[in-house]
């Protein structure tokens, strides 16, 4: 009996540490489930001033991106002898939205949506280092016009993910000077349209950039390299700052913001601790680490396996509102007999998945609305959210699903400003090319003709019953 107690004891000290490692290790909100009833019933005030959007890419929807690294890489093989894209796919003319985008403003229109964020492509703009093409910006003026005359506001991206050919040939975001000569290309874009754009991002999703280009090889440069993968990340959000002070130098005024992909890392169950302290390590380096690099102008990366850094701007505050992207989560279970250590753990059947193989979790919208919203009051702007859906069975759900979250978070008291449909037309999906459909505008790729999927009807209806539509 008297060697049993004190067994007992170290026992229940040891049970007790341990709840509260995996307390210390969970994040917040990590079992927030929504009341959809509640949510389906509460009022769709949104605010008078909310930007109902759609958003592009310059690469994803033009055509004819002819002189940056995705048109090379789309060229390459992988060293096993594979295409890059599904099937050996090319953008080529894309959606030509180029030559469409009259076309394609007015479909904006009939979806009453009062924004449009698409992005200028720096290898059209500045063809050669140094060398800008007036032409260019001639047609992205064009486009600004035409948005402005059918009552659209032009958010800008400067970077969504293609390089120049001569940027990459250098290094890429490799090299140290890599922000001053993206704040280049800004400054002269900025000199060009800043008198009618008023929102600009910067840069779109570093942490995906870095990832795939540098630790999953899915983006070009196409390296195994995770040390490189946090230079770049790093040198990607000093561009964002570099470019944030030539806009203001120019236009004090301007708006300007950093595109966060914030893909959420769940445990497959909450009592274990190593995949609670997974989920904890990656949510912090890949999305908290972006908005405390915001908040603060330090880069503080920490991943065990992967490396860390610490680098400070001494430029804390350069933003004027968080751009979020936001999808799904990702569950994983830690394991050390692997690679990477850990694996991904399915916990949903095929048909319960969108054609990218994501959950639906609408939830998620929140748990990350609240992640920013605790670090900063400044205006946030869901920049891209939407589903590849080919079937069009479940867009509707997945549109109305995630604007009652962001009412919800709104009337929360976050300050969430707007909300854009990723994505205006189908588009190329980078590697998997044009297999999967996230517009809500179908694309025949044979004719380029467009059609309004049913499901996107629904993103009309809630506009109308919103606030600014009904006063
Ligand atoms: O198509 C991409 C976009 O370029 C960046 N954010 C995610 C989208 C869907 O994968």
């Amino acid at each position: 009996m008297k060697k049993v107690f004190p067994a007992f004891v170290v026992l229940m000290i040891l049970v007790l540490l341990y709840a509260v490692a995996v307390k210390w290790f969970t994040d917040p909100d990590v079992a927030m489930v929504l009341d959809r009833d509640r949510l389906r019933t509460d009022s769709l005030g949104f605010g008078m001033d909310f930007l109902w959007g759609a958003s592009t890419s310059a690469y994803q929807v033009e055509g004819n991106c002819t002189n940056c690294n995705w048109s090379q890489f789309e060229t390459s093989l992988d060293p096993h002898g594979h295409p890059r894209i599904a099937h050996g796919q090319k953008c080529g003319l894309a959606s030509d939205h180029w030559n469409r985008y009259k076309e394609d403003i007015q479909l904006l229109k009939e979806l009453h949506l009062n924004a449009f964020r698409f992005s200028v492509e720096w290898s059209k703009v500045e063809p050669e280092e140094g060398v800008f093409a007036d032409s260019v910006l001639d047609h992205y003026e064009r486009v600004v016009d035409e948005l402005h005359v059918n009552g659209i506001e032009p958010l800008i991206t400067l970077h969504h993910f293609t390089n120049p050919i001569w940027f990459e040939r250098k290094g890429g975001f490799e090299r140290d000077d890599s922000p001053a000569i993206l704040a280049r290309f800004a400054t002269r874009v900025v000199q060009r349209l800043g008198s009618k754009v008023r929102f600009w991002s910067t840069i779109n999703e570093p942490n995906v950039y870095a990832v795939e280009g540098y630790v999953r090889a899915t983006f070009p440069p196409a390296k195994h390299d995770p040390a490189e993968a946090i230079i770049v990340f790093r040198n990607l959000l000093r561009a964002h700052t570099a470019c944030y002070q030539a806009i203001k130098k120019i236009r004090p005024e301007a708006q300007v913001g950093l595109l966060a992909n914030i893909f959420l890392f769940d445990p497959p169950e909450r009592w274990n601790l190593l995949d609670v302290m997974l989920a904890h390590y990656l949510n912090t380096a890949l999305s908290v680490s972006v908005i405390d690099y915001l908040t603060t102008g330090v880069f503080d990366f920490s991943l065990p396996g992967m490396g860390r850094e610490h680098f400070d701007t001494g430029v804390p505050e350069a933003f004027d509102f968080v751009g979020l992207n936001y999808y799904s989560r990702l569950v994983y279970r830690f394991d050390p007999f692997t690679e990477e250590k850990m694996v991904a753990v399915q916990h949903l059947r095929r048909e319960d998945l969108t054609d990218k193989g994501w959950e639906i979790y609408p939830e998620g919208l929140y748990r990350a609305l609240h992640m920013i919203s605790s670090r900063t009051p400044k205006p946030i702007y869901i920049t891209e959210n939407g589903i590849a859906d080919d079937s069009d069975l479940r867009r509707a759900g997945f549109i109305e699903d995630h604007l009652l979250v962001t009412n919800r978070a709104l009337h929360d008291g976050m300050n969430v400003k707007g909300y854009f449909y990723w994505s205006l037309l189908d588009n190329f999906e980078w590697t998997d090319g044009f297999d999967v459909r996230f517009g809500l505008y179908a694309v025949d790729y044979a004719t380029q003709k467009r059609t309004l999927r049913k499901g996107s009807v629904k993103y009309r209806e809630i506009i109308m019953q919103s606030d600014k539509w009904l006063h």
